[in-house]
Parts: C-alpha cells; structure tokens; sequence
C-alpha cells in the first residue's frame, strides 16, 4: 500500500463519519496498535540498517499527517454538534402567534424589576446615582476591596461559585459596587446598584442560588448612624404606603462599622412565625452600617475627612413581605400562573 492512497483512504472514511465514537474507532484502526500505519512500522524492522533512519523519518511524518486529520475532522464534528444543538435550543418567536395567546394572558414586567424600578425611583428622588456592576467579579472587587483578605473567615459567610482560575467568581452580593462607585467618582456621592447576586447554598423558602440585591453608599463629610436609619425608614414607609415595624441589632461586616441587621416583623405571619420566617416572627431584610475607614481609603477616599454608609436589601425578600409570597424559589421558577399575578 502507498502512502498517499492511506492518506486518502483516511481522509475519505473520517469524512464520511459523523459520530465521535466512530471517528476513535476509525483512528484506531489507522493508527492503534494493529492498525494500518503498523505495516509500514513493521517494514521498519526488515529494513536494511541504513534505509532506517529515512524510513523512519517518513513514518513518523506520515503519522502525523493521519493525527492532524483526525483532529482537524473531530474538531469540525464537535463544532457541528453545538451547532445541532444550539439550533435545537432556539427560541420559538412565533409561539405565541402560532398558538393564539392573547396579550392579557402574557406576563408583563417581572415583580422583582418592578419593585427594583420602583425603588431606583424612590432614591432618584432623593438624589441618589443608580450604578451598575458586572456579575462576573474579581477577587479584589468581592472580598479584599471590602476589607476581607484570602483566608478571612468571613468568605465563608457567602458559599461562593468560583470559576476554574479560581481568581474569578459569581459576585456574591452588590456590595462591589460600593468598591466601583467609590472610584468611580469625588465625593460627596450618594448611589444605589441593583442587580443579581449568586450563591452555592442550599435552597429553602427563603434562601435561592440567584437572588437580588440593591446596593446603597453614600459619602459625605458629616454622615451618622441617624442617617442610616433615616433612610432605611424613608424606604420601608414609601415601599409599603405605612410605618412597618422594624428592629435594628447589631450585625457583622467586615466592611462596615459599627454594622446593623435591620429586621421587619414577618409579615406572611404578623410575626408569630411561618417557614418564610423560620418561626422567628422577624426577616432579615436590610444589613447596613457605617462604612469601614479601610474601605474608604482602599475606594481612594479619605476616612479622616469623609464618612459613608452604607446598605444591602434583600429584594427577593422584600417583594415577598410585601406581596404575601411564601417561597422565594416561585419567583425564579417562571411558572406563568404565578408571575401572571403581577406586572401589566
Ligand atoms: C450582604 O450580602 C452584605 N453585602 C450586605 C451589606 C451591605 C451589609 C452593605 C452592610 C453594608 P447578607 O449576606 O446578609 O449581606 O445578604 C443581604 C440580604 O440578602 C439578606 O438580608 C437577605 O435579605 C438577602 N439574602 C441573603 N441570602 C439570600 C438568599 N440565599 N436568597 C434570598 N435572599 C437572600
């Protein structure tokens, strides 16, 4: 057999081939142990000693020709079975035409959007910028801008989903946009940064992986915990048109200090205890706290000159408390018979 009819042989059977097992099977029969290329390798050891060397040389270039050609076919296959499957996976614009679904019975806005708007409105009003900050975070930007260095037990606190580098990572709450805001600007500044946030924990009715914060900083020269407390106050009374019953107790953040948990009576129970409430009759919704002068000074800012705060809200929990929504997983599972209950 010659040379340049294997070549071809090969090249003809892998294209006519489009299965990845196949493809293997094919290379083993050309290039395994037994294989075709093994008659040439075979003739190697009849061959006169000088004839070896350039014998061997050509096997080895022929064997390398056959192994670019199987990578070149597998490397085509694999590209055409995303393809398969992407065009699988393709969304079916003309569903709803298709199967006559009325506007009325569409889901309009998501209830969490709409609370977030209506929330990003009642800040703008009070002067604050909204930000944005990407999902995908740095190290820096998650943890060690926000006063938690590598081996803190703090990033134990939030189980984080790190991608393969292990340099990067599913930001695990909307405090790195404090970290971008503050370097983003001169204070004073006030500003708040909504969006989604992930974790590797363990579901329950009130815990989910994906969920949603909304970031609030403000920087200024005479800035106190009455702040804080003010603003927290403004914000509750306006989301539920009336004075809810909160408690405020102390709460740890490395990034904070002195840092508070601000709780609202449950009210799915009026606070004498449900599974969204973990039978405490209080949910956690708004940590907040006086920002930390190391945090301060890592955004560029001057913690002897100004003072910050700063808060985090659970926003999943507060359209739950306000909407009577007993399990955070609904809102993600884009059951249309529950969002169908919201938005226009
Ligand atoms: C934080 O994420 C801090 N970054 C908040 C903060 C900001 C504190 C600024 C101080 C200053 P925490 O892990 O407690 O804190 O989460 C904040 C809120 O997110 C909680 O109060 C709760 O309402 C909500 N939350 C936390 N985990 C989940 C979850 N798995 N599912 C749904 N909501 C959650």
């Amino acid at each position: 057999m010659n040379v340049a009819h294997l070549i071809d042989e090969f090249k003809e059977l892998l294209e006519k081939e489009n299965k990845q097992a196949n493809l293997f099977q094919l290379k083993s029969q050309f290039l395994g142990k037994k294989g075709k290329l093994s008659t040439f390798s075979d003739q190697l050891k009849s061959a006169a000693p000088e004839e070896r060397k350039e014998l061997g040389k050509s096997i080895n270039e022929l064997k390398g020709k056959l192994e670019n050609l199987f990578n070149e076919r597998l490397e085509k296959l694999v590209e055409e079975e995303i393809l398969q499957q992407l065009q699988k996976k393709k969304i079916d614009y003309s569903y709803r035409k298709k199967n006559k679904i009325p506007d009325s019975e569409m889901p309009g806005t998501h209830v969490v959007s709409e609370v977030q708007r209506e929330i990003e409105s009642i800040f703008s009003r009070m002067g604050f910028m909204i930000l944005d900050g990407p999902h995908v975070e740095d190290e820096f930007h998650n943890f060690e801008a926000l006063n938690i260095p590598a081996n803190h037990p703090a990033r134990d606190m939030q189980d984080t989903f790190w991608f393969g580098d292990k340099k990067h990572l599913l930001r695990t709450h909307t405090s790195t946009v404090q970290v971008r805001g503050m370097k983003m600007q001169e204070p004073p500044f006030r500003f708040v940064g909504p969006g989604k946030v992930f974790r590797c924990e363990r579901t329950d009715a009130s815990h989910e992986m994906v969920f949603h914060q909304l970031e609030g900083m403000m920087v200024d020269k005479d800035l106190s915990v009455a702040n804080l407390i003010y603003f927290m106050k403004v914000l509750l009374k306006e989301i539920f048109q009336r004075e809810v019953e909160v408690r405020l107790r102390p709460g740890y953040f490395p990034f904070v200090e002195p840092g508070f948990e601000l709780d609202m009576k449950c009210l799915l129970c009026s606070g004498t205890g449900c599974s969204f409430c973990k039978q405490v009759g209080w949910v956690e919704v708004l940590p907040c706290g006086m920002v930390h002068p190391e945090v301060l000074r890592q955004g560029g800012i001057d913690p002897e000159i100004y003072k910050g705060l700063a808060f985090g809200l659970g926003l999943d929990r507060l359209v739950m408390l306000r909407y009577g929504i007993n399990d955070v997983r609904l809102i993600h599972s884009g059951d249309l018979r529950f969002l169908r209950q919201f938005g226009q």
